[in-house]
């Protein structure tokens, strides 16, 4: 009985192991970890030091090193410190939360045991800026895409007239909130005539306001126009991230600045243009003659929970009139002593306002609906 037990035991062990493993053996191996960043290139604030700096003095042990995390391939990290690059788990003092938490961009300090290879994750130092978005619906969860990121790349193509300002102008709102530049790239500017170009980087200009850089870009074949205004969006010394719904272009983007098909590109479904998530991987691309820039995989959905502050920084001129409306919770579009309508007219005929009222009006509804105990 005693010795079935511990062969049953045995068994559940050697499973256990075999799932870990399993799970691990798909992975890139590190030497095809390629077009990443050197040390060098990378550079932590000074709040990062002092905090790896403190971590430190409170663990005096040797095997410690800062390092950054470069990639995160299907959630597992690589991690790049000055010597090497490798994979890394989370230590156990690390909560659930923590490690499901940490993204590409963030200064970690990791122990690198001897004879191991496979380094740990001991702390996951401040972030000086955090893009994160909300995954889910009342009781989701905030999920950081990037973390120390300088300019965030809002990627949209021009196919088939489809702009649409409103999710540019909602990824703006969520970047700014969160810390970072924004600027837009409007992609596959070969797909459509010279005219609806124009009026597209118009639209963007007109509910962005001058001060945020629009490219257009193409990439079709060898031909290629506007890779180099991309490239100087991000200059060296800067981490930026592609983000945009699946086929947008952005990884081939990243294809055109490397010089190279380092990254997967795939096709889009042609009924409406959606992209069919071809890139899995969240990782750094080290760009020839400039920063880095981070591939991410599409995303659907960019929800309006808690952004307010973004949105009065893109939109401040309207946000300060409507810091003046008679009610608080004034919807701008009928209620009397309503700064807005007196001092903008109503959104109808004005794209810029419509985009502020309906991104204003999202955010007041999950505001109502959130879970009462989600503190954002
Ligand atoms: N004509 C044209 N096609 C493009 C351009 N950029 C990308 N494409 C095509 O669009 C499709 C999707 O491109 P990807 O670069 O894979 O798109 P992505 O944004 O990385 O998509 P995900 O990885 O799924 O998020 C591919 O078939 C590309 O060849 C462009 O500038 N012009
Ligand atoms: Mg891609
Ligand atoms: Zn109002």
């Amino acid at each position: 009985m005693a010795r079935r037990n511990s062969r049953t035991r045995r068994n559940v062990r050697r499973r256990v192991q075999k799932k870990v493993a399993g799970d691990r053996s798909n992975l890139p191996a590190l030497e095809l970890l390629t077009e990443l960043p050197t040390f060098d290139e990378l550079s932590p604030r000074q709040e990062q030091v002092d905090a790896y700096n403190t971590y430190c003095s409170a663990v005096p042990e040797e095997e410690l090193a800062l390092g950054c995390v470069v990639r995160l391939d299907r959630g597992f990290p690589a991690v790049l410190t000055v010597d090497e690059v490798f994979r890394a788990e989370f230590a156990a003092q690390l909560t659930k939360s923590d490690f499901s938490r940490v993204a590409v961009g963030d200064w970690v300090a990791v122990r690198t045991p001897h004879g191991h290879d496979m380094g740990l994750i001991e702390a996951i130092l401040p972030r000086e800026s955090d893009i994160a978005r909300w995954r889910g619906g009342s009781r989701g969860e905030k999920q950081t895409l990037a973390a120390n990121v300088d300019v965030v790349i809002v990627v949209q193509a021009l196919e088939k007239g489809r702009l649409s300002v409103n999710r540019i102008a909602r990824s703006a709102v969520v970047a700014t909130d969160c810390g970072a530049d924004v600027a837009v790239v409007l992609a596959k500017c070969d797909s459509v005539g010279e005219k609806e170009v124009h009026a597209a980087r118009e639209s963007v200009r007109e509910v962005l306001g001058e001060g945020c850089p629009v490219v257009c870009s193409a990439v079709d074949g060898a031909t290629t126009s506007g890779v180099e205004d991309v490239r100087s969006l991000v200059p060296a010394g800067k981490i930026g991230i592609m983000l945009g719904p699946s086929g947008a272009g952005k990884s081939t983007l990243l294809n055109a600045l490397l010089g190279r098909e380092a990254l997967e590109t795939g096709s889009v479904r042609e009924s409406d243009g959606v992209g069919r998530h071809t890139t899995v991987t969240r990782r750094m691309v080290a760009i020839p003659g400039a920063g880095i820039i981070v591939d991410e995989p599409g995303l659907r959905t960019l929800q309006m929970v808690g952004h307010e502050r973004g949105l009065a920084k893109v939109f401040p001129d309207i946000a300060e009139a409507a810091a003046s409306c008679r009610f608080r919770n004034c919807t701008h579009t009928h209620e009397p002593g309503c700064e807005v309508l007196a001092r903008f007219g109503s959104g109808s005929d004005d794209q810029r306002l419509g985009v502020y009222l309906s991104l204003a009006a999202e955010m007041r509804e999950s505001a109502t609906t959130l879970d009462p105990d989600i503190v954002l």
